[in-house]
């Protein structure tokens, strides 16, 4: 049996350990199936654009179990299984970053003002005091230009650095000696950039706790590997940063994304190697997948060959986890089934009463203008742009802000001030 080293290196029984799998798999299939409905909620107009991360979710899940208080990510748009595992992201916080909610309550991360996708944790309160940072898994506020996660990611290891260096005692909000890692995400494309180059070297030169996971699903977007990274491995192309036994460098490690176990033991020599030694560490996630493409603007069915996508159905990472538990009598077809339903219950779940509790103060806005639509009409029966208005306006199956602002602006044109003083104060509504 191929069991995961955690497992007899942790000393816990093999049912804590089952247990921790089970978790694991409930996450997964939960992050997944979020990403699934998120995609058809933009096709259906509820939302604007959708990035997800369908097909990263299994090193995100390894990922998490080395990653501990005190710890920073700076990564990108794909990292929602990582968030989901630490409980930093509800479904219902997904759906209403997909819906922008601008209400915090229930799109904590930038109150609908981000695009989706983009994480964050805060180091403030709301009286501007500094919280705990060791008491939390901290993410820094993600950023769209791909690449530039990385400036970030080196500044927050050499933190580490400086605060073991200089045996700093009182920062104990912001430190624990140095133990603290910096995780970074990025993509395989992403890697072209100068900014990812620039971030590398300095943090080889400097010797920081920082570990970069490149996922890579060997495309950005159309462009595939071959076309963008030399020799299609951006491990080989980094080899010169490697570790000797008399220099300096990077730890260099390749593991194939479905693979849980490898995964494991991966990122297990890689957290140790960052966090008591301070050495940085480069960690190439290999074949890896994008089910559902590269986001809602397009569909990777147009640029991937049919051999391709046939390959992706098969090393689906979920898809592999599944079939290694099962081979490894963690688990029975069954019980995984049915988390599999039940987690597409909850995501349903969650959809609905994310985009009901999005349309309820809208609806509210929306009877109010009705309201006043009413008023104007019951003076002036005869106005029938008012009355088309209103019917236009009470048509939509779903609204936003911008739809009764888009009326209302359309009525301002047909409107003659000198009619009635209602209809002066409609003006004022939309002004
Ligand atoms: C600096 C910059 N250039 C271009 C883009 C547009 N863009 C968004 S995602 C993306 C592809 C990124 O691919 P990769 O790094 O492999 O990550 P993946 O989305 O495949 O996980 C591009 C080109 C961007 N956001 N920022």
């Amino acid at each position: 049996m191929t069991k995961s080293s955690s497992f007899t290196e942790r000393n816990i029984s093999f049912d804590e350990y089952k247990k921790e799998i089970i978790q694991d798999y409930k996450t997964v299939v939960l992050s997944r199936e979020c990403s699934i409905i998120g995609r058809r909620e933009v096709f259906l107009g509820k939302g604007k654009f959708g990035i997800f991360g369908d097909g990263k979710e299994l090193p995100q899940i390894v990922l998490n179990r080395f990653f501990k208080n005190g710890d920073f990510r700076s990564g990108y748009y794909r990292d929602q299984t990582l968030l989901m595992a630490q409980g930093l992201l509800s479904p219902d916080n997904f759906f209403a970053a997909l819906y922008a909610h601008t209400d915090l309550k229930y799109e904590p991360m930038s109150g609908g003002r981000q695009m989706g996708a983009h994480f964050l944790t805060r180091n403030i309160n709301e009286k501007g005091e500094w919280l705990n940072l060791m008491k939390q898994k901290n993410h820094s506020s993600d950023v769209s230009p791909t690449g530039s996660q990385m400036p970030r990611l080196v500044g927050l290891a050499y933190a580490s650095k400086i605060y073991r260096k200089l045996n700093i005692k009182k920062s104990n909000y912001f430190t624990n000696d140095g133990n603290e890692i910096a995780w970074g995400t990025i993509g395989n494309a992403s890697t072209s950039e100068g900014m990812f180059y620039e971030a590398i070297n300095a943090a080889g030169v400097l010797q920081i706790p920082m570990i970069t996971s490149v996922w890579d699903d060997e495309y950005g977007i159309s462009v595939s590997n071959e076309l963008q990274t030399t020799k299609s491995s951006i491990s080989e192309v980094l080899s010169g940063f490697e570790r000797t036994t008399d220099k300096k460098g990077f730890e260099i490690l390749s593991v194939n994304g479905w693979d849980y176990p490898s995964l494991v033991k991966t990122y297990s020599k890689a957290e140790k190697l960052a966090r008591i030694n301070h050495i940085p560490v480069i960690i190439h996630v290999k074949e890896l997948t994008q089910p559902l493409g590269h986001s809602s603007s397009g569909s990777h069915e147009r640029y991937k060959s049919s051999s391709r996508l046939k390959w992706e159905k098969e090393y689906d990472c979920i898809l592999k986890f599944k079939q290694w538990i099962l081979t490894n009598n963690i688990s029975d077809n069954k019980t995984l089934n049915e988390i599999d339903k039940e987690a597409i219950k909850i995501a349903k779940k969650s959809k609905i009463e994310s985009w009901n509790n999005y349309q309820n103060p809208i609806k509210a806005e929306l009877q109010k203008f009705n309201g006043k639509l009413s008023d104007i009409l019951k003076s002036n029966p005869g106005l029938t742009f008012v009355s088309e208005a209103k019917e236009i306006i009470n048509k939509f199956e779903s609204i936003g802000y911008k739809e009764i602002v888009s009326v209302g602006r359309s009525l301002l044109a047909d409107i003659n001030p000198n009619i009635d003083e209602s209809i002066i104060n409609l003006k004022k509504i939309f002004k």
